[in-house]
């Protein structure tokens, strides 16, 4: 292939790396370096629509291992690094600082070092977070927020964001750290609050189809509100970020926010299945009643738990407001975002619906 720009990313098997991948395959002209992490039992589950494309390449580094970057960005010579790569779970990072930090905050140096020493015209892309504004001062959040993470996690993205505005003024580099919302999809991880309940309503849906019994969908807190968009929009204003006459920082966000009780009221409507919450507080005169912990998303018919609390699923600090002001990013990136909340869950929930269903044939 002549003259075709390269584009090397990371974090190819999880959600936003593959939407990526299949995203620039959509446009003429970029050759795709996908990096994964050598593991005994490999998922490439989310990759199966590029993984045998010409235009495609399979390349093996991690992140925490400043060798395997430098050498692929000294043989790769990339146009573009796109950063995807990270422990991505909020709720594990109490359980692990140390590695989250390794792998979101030092990788990230790794990553900007190896293209400082290689291939300085290479522009890059850092996956900042809004969970580094943590507990918010105003909403919606903007560019202009203070940096007030809440977890291990929220604080090694902060750490990534400075280093990254470090380099880009110290060295002239094109690098960039997007400040992204919440953003979903049938590629989501299943421990994901959203995957989690779709997943569990897709299971619960055919149970009752079936006429079977089933075990209700377990979650910790249903007051935290998250602003949740779908990732296929967000990797196109990430490319959107990283392709303006400077580098600059932008936040990718729907600017609504929704609690995760109506992710779940959503989720079951969309399957079909009627369901109330029992022992729930009241929507008086407009003002939100946080659900108390003993409530129950039970189901109509049968009266029997669609949804419990499991106090074993809160954190030990929570994030519980993000709304994100994406005016920047539609005015200056000309980025436009086009599926809606309801039609993420609609879509989310057909999907995993679609899978179960497969998956019972096959049995
Ligand atoms: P996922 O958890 O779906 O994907 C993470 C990817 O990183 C996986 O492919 C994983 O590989 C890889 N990875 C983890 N550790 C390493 C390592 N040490 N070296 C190389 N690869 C590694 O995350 P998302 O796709 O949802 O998110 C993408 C990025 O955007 C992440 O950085 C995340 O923190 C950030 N982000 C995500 C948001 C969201 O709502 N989705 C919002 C804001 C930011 P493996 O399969 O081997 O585990
Ligand atoms: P988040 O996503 O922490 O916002 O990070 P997650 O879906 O894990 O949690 C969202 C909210 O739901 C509450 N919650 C539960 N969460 C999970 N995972 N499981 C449950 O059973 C459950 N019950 C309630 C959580 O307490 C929280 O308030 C995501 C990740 O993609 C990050 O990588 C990214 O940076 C941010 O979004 C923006």
């Amino acid at each position: 292939m002549i003259n075709s720009q390269k584009v090397l990313v990371t974090g190819i098997t999880g959600q936003d790396g593959a939407n990526m991948c299949e995203y620039l395959l959509r446009i003429p002209g970029y050759k795709i370096y996908g990096m994964v992490r050598r593991s005994s039992n490999p998922n490439f589950k989310n990759c199966e629509a590029f993984i045998n494309n010409d235009r495609f390449q399979l390349v093996y580094g991690d992140l925490t291992d400043s060798t395997s970057l430098d050498n692929l960005v000294r043989e790769i010579q990339p146009d573009y690094f796109i950063n995807f790569a990270a422990n991505s779970f909020v709720g594990c990072s109490w359980d692990m600082p140390q590695q989250v930090f390794n792998t979101n905050a030092l990788g990230v140096i790794n990553c900007l070092e190896a293209i400082k020493k290689f291939q300085p015209e290479c522009r890059f892309y850092s996956a900042g977070s809004s969970e580094e504004f943590g507990d918010v001062d105003y909403f919606p959040q903007d560019m202009k927020h203070p940096i007030k993470p809440r977890s291990p996690y929220g604080a090694a993205k902060a750490a990534a964001r400075h280093i990254v505005k470090v380099y880009r003024e110290s060295y002239e580099m094109y690098a960039v750290h997007g400040i992204l919302f919440n953003h979903e999809g049938t590629k989501r991880g299943e421990e994901f609050v959203t995957r989690k309940i779709t997943k569990g309503v897709a299971r619960i849906y055919h149970a009752i189809k079936n006429k079977k019994s089933f075990e209700s969908i377990k979650l910790g807190n249903l007051n935290a509100k998250r602003d949740w968009s779908d990732s296929e929009d967000f990797v196109e204003g990430v490319w959107l970020m990283l392709n303006q006459d400077k580098p600059r920082d932008f936040v990718l966000a729907s600017g609504q926010t929704h609690t995760i009780a109506d992710f779940v009221n959503c989720a079951f409507a969309h399957a079909g299945i009627k369901g109330e919450w029992i022992e729930a507080g009241e929507d008086v005169h407009g003002q939100y009643v946080p659900i108390p912990q003993s409530a129950k998303f039970i189901h109509k018919e049968t009266n029997k738990p669609l949804v419990e609390i499991d106090p074993k699923f809160f954190r030990p600090a929570e994030v519980n407001l993000l709304l994100g002001d994406p005016t920047e990013a539609i005015t200056k990136l000309g980025w436009k975002p086009k599926i809606p909340f309801d039609k993420l869950v609609k879509k989310m929930v057909a999907w995993d619906i679609n899978e179960a269903e497969k998956k019972a044939d096959s049995t």
